[in-house]
C-alpha cells in the first residue's frame, strides 16, 4: 500500500490523450486516488494563461501533488514511482533504466507526431476546420510550440492527405515491430527487465490506438499480441479507462493526441 501522503493529487487530463493515459495507468498501478479535471483541448483550455502558468508546454497532462506542479508524462511517471515505490515500475538494473528512458523518448519524439495525424484528424478537424481566420489566428497565438502550431494549422486548414496518413501509419507500426524484437530478446514477458514497467505503460496507449486504426496489426506479432493481452488484463487498464477512441464516455468534452 502507498505511504499515506497529506498532499492530494489533481490530474488535468483528457480521457483520450495518450500522455494522460500513461499517467492514469501509473496512478492506478500505485493505487493512488486523484481528482479529475478534464481539459477541453478543442476549446483550447490547455493554452489558457492559467493552464500555461502550470504547464508552459500547453499540453496535457499536468499533475498537481498538493502545491507541486508536475508535467511531461514520463517525468510524472518516474516521480510517482520514486515517491511510491510499490509496486516498482522501473527496472532494478541501471542499464535497463537507461534503455527504458531512450525507448520512451523515441515514442515521444517519433511516434506521437504520427499518432497526432490520426487522432487530430478524427477529434479536432471537424470543429477546427470551421474556425474563421481570426479565430484560428487567435488560437495559434497562444500555442507555445511551433510543432503544435503546425498541427493545429493542418487540421484547421490543410487536412492530412491519405498519403500522409499511410506514411504516418508506417512510422507508427515501427513501435510494435520494435517491441516484438525486444520481447523476443528479453524472453521475460515485459519490455524492460522482469516486471511490468513505465516502458510498458508508455507504449500501451499507442498499441491501443494502433489496434483500433489497423485491425490485425498487433495480432500479427505473436509476442506483442501476448503482451497486449496481459496488459489489458491488468486491473490498472480498466481503472485508467483506456477505452476505444470513438467510445461515448471517452469522447466527451476532451479530444486528444
Ligand atoms: N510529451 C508530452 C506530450 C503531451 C501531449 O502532447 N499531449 C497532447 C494530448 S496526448 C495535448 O495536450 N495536445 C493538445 C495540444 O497540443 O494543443 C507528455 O508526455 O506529457
Amino acid at each position: 500500500m502507498p505511504t499515506p501522503d497529506p498532499r492530494a493529487f489533481v490530474l488535468f487530463h483528457g480521457w483520450r490523450s495518450s500522455a494522460s493515459r500513461r499517467v492514469r495507468l501509473v496512478l492506478a498501478e500505485k493505487g493512488l486516488a486523484y481528482e479529475s479535471r478534464l481539459v477541453d483541448m478543442l476549446r483550447g483550455d490547455q493554452h489558457s494563461p492559467e493552464y500555461l502558468a502550470m504547464n508552459p508546454n500547453g499540453v496535457v497532462p499536468t499533475l498537481l501533488h498538493g502545491d507541486r506542479v508536475l508535467y511531461e508524462s514520463s517525468v510524472v511517471a518516474e516521480y510517482l514511482d520514486e515517491l511510491y515505490p510499490e509496486p516498482p515500475l522501473m527496472p532494478a538494473d541501471a542499464y535497463q533504466r537507461a534503455l527504458l528512458r531512450n525507448f520512451v523518448r523515441w515514442i515521444d519524439e517519433a511516434c506521437l507526431p504520427k499518432l497526432i495525424v490520426f487522432n487530430w484528424s478524427q477529434s479536432m478537424q471537424p470543429s477546427a476546420s470551421q474556425w474563421s481566420e481570426a479565430q484560428l489566428a487567435e488560437r495559434l497565438a497562444r500555442v507555445p510550440s511551433a510543432q503544435r502550431r503546425e498541427a493545429w494549422t493542418r487540421v484547421a486548414r490543410k487536412p492530412y492527405t491519405d498519403e500522409e496518413k499511410a506514411e504516418a501509419m508506417q512510422g507508427l507500426l515501427q513501435l510494435p515491430q520494435r517491441m516484438e524484437a525486444m520481447l523476443g530478446a528479453s524472453l521475460q514477458g515485459w519490455l524492460f527487465g522482469a516486471g511490468f514497467s513505465i516502458g510498458d505503460i508508455a507504449a500501451t496507449p499507442f498499441i491501443m490506438r494502433i489496434s483500433e486504426l489497423k485491425p490485425g496489426a498487433i495480432e500479427a506479432l505473436p509476442r506483442v499480441a501476448d503482451w497486449w493481452q496481459r496488459v489489458r488484463a491488468r486491473p490498472s487498464f480498466t481503472a485508467a479507462r483506456i477505452e476505444p477512441y470513438a467510445g461515448s464516455r471517452a469522447a466527451e468534452a476532451s479530444a486528444g493526441g
